[in-house]
């Protein structure tokens, strides 16, 4: 099976795409090259974060490769957390304390109109490849559930009744915005390098 590392120090997230992934793809995280490096995220837009992960990796250890970066847009916030969504309330700051600065930005506002986008970069034999994923929701008035992690818990996509954070795995992967831009991955590779040498 072909080896693709995942270029993330987020184990919630090397957890979520270990699942969706498996059968498919050997995935190495950043401890199985033995990278302990945080890796620098200084870019203004998903895209530039995501392509500064994939090429951090690929130029240090040559290996196939990908990242992704996600933001949390909530359309009352002028898009904000947006590209800041890891450290919207502060560097070192909780994902709870996040999820305060989101509710309270949106106490008295009516529109809680949201969406994640999630931006692939992936690099294969030194070329990158960018793929998007996005789902559209509402920012819950509080929290529901207790699974996933980040935002989860007040995020509630379109069409459903529960947040992600109340979801099985199963379901939030199958609709979420990370989820989406996996299947973009997926399907190019079977279509573009339908024979990536085993390693
Ligand atoms: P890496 O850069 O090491 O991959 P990170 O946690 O910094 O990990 P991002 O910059 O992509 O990841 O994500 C920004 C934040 O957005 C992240 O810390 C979470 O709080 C939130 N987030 C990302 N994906 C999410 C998801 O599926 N559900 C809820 N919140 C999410």
């Amino acid at each position: 099976m072909h080896q693709l590392v995942f270029a993330t120090n987020n184990e919630h997230k090397l957890r979520e795409l270990s699942e969706i992934l498996k059968g498919e793809f050997k995935l190495l995280s950043l401890n199985d090259i033995s990278c302990s490096d945080d890796i620098p995220e200084t870019g203004n837009t998903l895209e530039a974060n995501a392509s500064q992960k994939s090429f951090y990796i690929w130029d240090r250890y040559r290996m196939d490769c990908f990242s992704d970066d996600t933001g949390l847009e909530v359309a009352a916030l002028n898009n904000e957390p947006g590209v800041r969504s890891a450290r919207y309330a502060g560097e070192g700051r909780k994902a709870n304390d996040n999820i305060d600065k989101v509710l309270a930005g949106l106490k008295d506002k009516e529109d809680r109109k949201a969406c994640f986008r999630c931006v692939i970069s992936l690099i294969i034999k030194g070329k990158e490849y960018l793929f998007e994923g996005r789902v559209d929701g509402q920012i819950l008035p509080e929290r529901h559930g207790s699974s996933g992690f980040g935002y989860d818990p007040v995020f509630l996509p379109d069409g459903f009744t529960q947040s992600f954070a109340e979801m099985d795995a199963e379901t939030k992967n199958s609709i979420s915005h990370r989820g989406r831009a996996v299947q973009k991955l997926v399907r190019f590779l079977h279509n573009e390098y339908p024979h990536l040498p085993d390693q």
